[in-house]
């Protein structure tokens, strides 16, 4: 079984271009797994915790027969592996992985929820998601998120 798989990719500390490039080439020989899209990388204002640098924000479509939790480990493993330290929620990272989607996946564990919400509340990853496919559906409204995300805009 394969699965498409969307990671939002954020950085605001250090060398965030270089944090990025390290994840993609990290994630280009995850086991069981294929890079298949990635949008443009912008520099987008900090939401929610708004006191801390600019982020680099990208989107990668990934194609992965890796279970959700399983991916999300690997992520993980990825974050740590690049000095990730979890100390502000929300504050200054060097880098973060986040799963957006896992095809039309809608589940809500103590780990991980999808669709992750932040696709309704920050307009930028929404906009680099659908830079990438403009057709994606929604797993929860089954409309199209396109339509979806302006409501909540
Ligand atoms: N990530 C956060 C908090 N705020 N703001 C932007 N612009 N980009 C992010 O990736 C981001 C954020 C926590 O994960
Ligand atoms: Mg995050
Ligand atoms: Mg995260």
């Amino acid at each position: 079984m394969e699965a498409y798989a969307y990671i939002l990719l954020g950085s605001n500390m250090g060398d965030s271009y270089r944090y990025i490039d390290a994840v993609i080439e990290k994630l280009s020989t995850l086991e069981k797994s294929k890079i298949i899209q990635q949008s443009s990388v912008i520099v987008t204002r900090p939401l929610e915790y708004t006191m801390q640098p600019d982020f680099v924000n990208t989107v990668v479509a990934l194609l992965t027969q890796l279970p959700p939790q399983t991916l999300l480990e690997k992520l993980q493993e990825i974050e740590l592996s690049l000095g990730r330290e979890r100390t502000i929620p929300k504050g200054p990272r060097t880098i973060d992985c986040d799963i957006l989607l896992y095809d039309d996946m809608v589940c809500t564990t103590p780990t991980l929820t999808l669709p992750h919400p932040q696709i309704y509340t920050r307009p930028f990853a929404a906009q680099l998601l659908l830079e990438i496919n403009n057709d994606i559906i929604d797993p929860r409204s089954h409309k199209p998120l396109r339509e979806v995300v302006l409501c909540h805009q």
